[in-house]
């Protein structure tokens, strides 16, 4: 049967559109940041012969939790600026096979191109995710500047963290509920900090790598960009705060208590007062 140019599958232009987005915020300068995307087989199928393996990759962990399952993913070493213009060098469609320890692409990543060097959080993520949400989909890495900058000024933990952002913004308790999760700082790209990283997202969808950059995962594309932005809108109201010399008054934790109430959310335990 015929297939449809993949250009214009919806996970394509989503994939061309957050980069975009994510660039022009300057949150991914040079080749920072990743994403990967769980796609269905019969989302692919209109577009892709899934029988033809242009080429195999071997991966250095296990990921038979995730063996037949399809990603798209952006490229190792890919600029996030230039995904737009040349989406199958940047991009990649995968299959993880039987093993776990072998992609089978089935698009994109010309020139013998490789998967985000952070493959193992991604995946290792996507594994702890769905045990705990079925709809899970995408998990996004970027270096949202503000977050970033708060791992150098910040107490560095995830009550004091995590309540700071909830205090910036009142929506933040709303739309992040069970906090931010922070890990370790580790070299980037090795299994400890996908081991890491994936032991924290089973308890928050926002992990925070100190003076790096951000994680988060989330069922769509707007609803891991939308956790990522108000967490990094939180910091960024945070950097105004201290620059103009300093918290005054705040949400009170009573005031928070109330919010979560009003929205049916349930604040993580121990975090207010
Ligand atoms: O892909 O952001 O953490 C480049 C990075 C590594
Ligand atoms: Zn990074």
């Amino acid at each position: 049967m015929k297939k449809i140019d993949l250009l214009q599958a919806p996970f394509v232009q989503e994939m061309i559109e957050t980069t975009t987005n994510l660039y022009r915020l300057g949150w991914d300068e040079r080749n920072g940041g990743n994403i990967s995307y769980l796609l269905q087989e019969e989302e692919l199928a209109p577009f892709l012969d899934l029988t033809k393996v242009i080429r195999e990759i071997p991966m250095i962990f296990d990921a038979s939790a995730l063996a037949g399952r399809y990603f798209i993913v952006t490229g190792s070493g890919k600029y996030f600026k230039n995904v737009a213009k040349a989406p199958d060098n940047c991009l990649g469609i995968v299959r993880i096979k039987p093993d776990g320890k072998t992609l089978e692409v089935l698009w994109g990543l010309s020139e013998d191109g490789l998967p985000t060097s952070e493959l193992p959080s991604h995946f290792m993520s996507h594994i702890e995710r769905l045990k705990i949400d079925p709809e899970h989909r995408i998990v996004m890495h970027n270096h949202a500047t503000h977050l970033l900058a708060m791992t150098f000024t910040h107490e560095l933990t995830e009550r004091a963290l995590t309540r700071t952002l909830w205090q910036m913004c009142t929506e933040c308790l709303v739309v992040f509920p069970e906090g931010v999760g922070i890990i370790p700082w580790i070299v980037p790209g090795t299994n400890e900090i996908g081991e890491a990283t994936a032991t924290k997202m089973q308890d928050f969808r926002l992990v925070v790598w100190p003076h790096h950059g951000i994680y988060g995962a989330g069922k769509d594309m707007d609803e891991v960009f939308g956790l990522i932005e108000t967490a990094e809108k939180a910091a960024e109201v945070y950097t105004y705060v201290m620059a103009q010399g300093g918290v005054k008054q705040t949400i009170t934790d009573q005031q928070l208590h109330a919010l979560a109430k009003g929205f049916g959310v349930t604040p993580r335990e121990g975090y207010l007062a």
